[in-house]
């Protein structure tokens, strides 16, 4: 027996990655529904080899559905994603909604699988941000073995984060660099995207940092440790799919950095591919459609008594959103539903 999944917001970027992973990782699934707002309804969805036709979400009834993966903004789900909770459906939640609501567990289940247990308080789990879900893959373990104190994290992260029509932006603007008749004005960013990089990821915070980087200060601490400190500085660039991280940690303990980067490789979700040669590390494009964190370029801070530097690479659209959500539904159906 399987599972009725729900697929809230089938049509965008995260959505339909959430049917390929269901799909690719054979979740055991009874019946799936693929919902869409009145904008996008009637649009087909490829799932595995069928095709869906999405449904109204307007009109939906959650009644008897097991769990819903809701891909949508967080207006939309502030309306829609307590409708399912009370019908018994279990909302997984990809927008920033939820995550920081006490009563709401915030998940990535390589850290913290044991906090699922917490989703019947609002029938809801939530998923983070995918520059924070990546990083904290790679944090986990070495704050397991040396007690991260402080960690210093810049990323790169590219525009499938902002959606489809960033994509659309940084696609066209590219072309029209090379033809000046045609000029694409910044419409999702605020200043062009192509050949260039943007200090400036969603809305300004009154302490001058970015509600981007807000977010991988306040997840990590409710996922991995409320001790740990974090200072981000999140930056877009000219990349269509893979956000990249310079992370800089510093632990209580002394951890060697041969024994970093071999905890780091049995680590879940993990690959390291650290060769310190030309090419022998990752960059976004490699990792593109790959389920796995990638680490590189891991190394000593000599700056500092216990301190290690690495690289971390993972495909946003994945393990920053929707294989994280399929990996909470899994978790979800063998901790609690127990039905597949
Ligand atoms: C970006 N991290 O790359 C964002 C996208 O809170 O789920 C995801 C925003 C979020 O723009």
């Amino acid at each position: 027996m399987g599972y009725r999944v729900v697929v809230v917001g089938a049509t965008g970027n995260v959505g339909r990655e959430m049917l390929n992973i269901l799909a690719e990782r054979q979740f055991p699934i009874d019946e799936i529904a693929v919902l869409a707002s009145r904008r996008s309804l009637g649009t087909e969805v490829s799932f595995g080899d069928k095709t869906l036709k999405t449904e109204d979400l307007d009109t939906f009834d959650f009644t008897g559905w097991d769990m819903a993966l809701f891909a949508v903004g967080s207006t939309a789900t502030k309306e829609y994603a307590p409708k399912a909770a009370a019908a018994g459906c279990v909302v997984i939640d990809n927008s920033s909604l939820y995550r920081y609501d006490p009563e709401v567990p915030l998940i990535v289940p390589e850290c913290n699988p044991e906090a699922v247990h917490g989703y019947s308080q609002k029938n809801i789990i939530a998923n983070p941000n995918c520059s924070t879900a990546q990083m904290v893959v790679a944090l986990k373990p070495l704050h397991d073995r040396a007690k991260i104190k402080r960690v210093v994290v810049s990323t790169y992260q590219s525009v499938s984060g902002s959606g489809k029509d960033a994509m659309e932006e940084l696609w066209e603007q590219t072309k029209a660099v090379y033809n000046p008749t045609v000029d694409v004005p910044a419409k999702v960013y605020t200043k062009e995207i192509a050949f260039n990089v943007i200090p400036h990821i969603d809305v300004f915070m009154e302490d001058g940092s970015t509600k981007e980087e807000w977010k991988m200060v306040a997840e990590t601490k409710k996922i991995v440790d409320p001790a740990i400190k974090v200072t981000a500085t999140c930056v877009r660039v000219p990349v269509f799919v893979g956000h990249s991280e310079s992370i800089n940690i510093e632990f209580e303990d002394f951890l060697d950095e041969d024994e970093a980067r071999d905890i780091l490789r049995e680590s879940p979700g993990i690959m390291v591919i650290d060769k310190r040669e030309d090419g022998g590390y990752v960059t976004p494009k490699e990792c593109v459609g790959d389920f796995a964190t990638f680490i590189s370029r891991v190394r000593q801070d000599s700056t500092i008594d216990n301190g290690i530097n690495l690289w971390c690479v993972s495909d946003n659209l994945r393990k920053g959103a929707a294989l994280n959500a399929v990996q909470i539904a899994e978790l979800l159906g063998r901790e609690v539903l127990k039905k597949g």
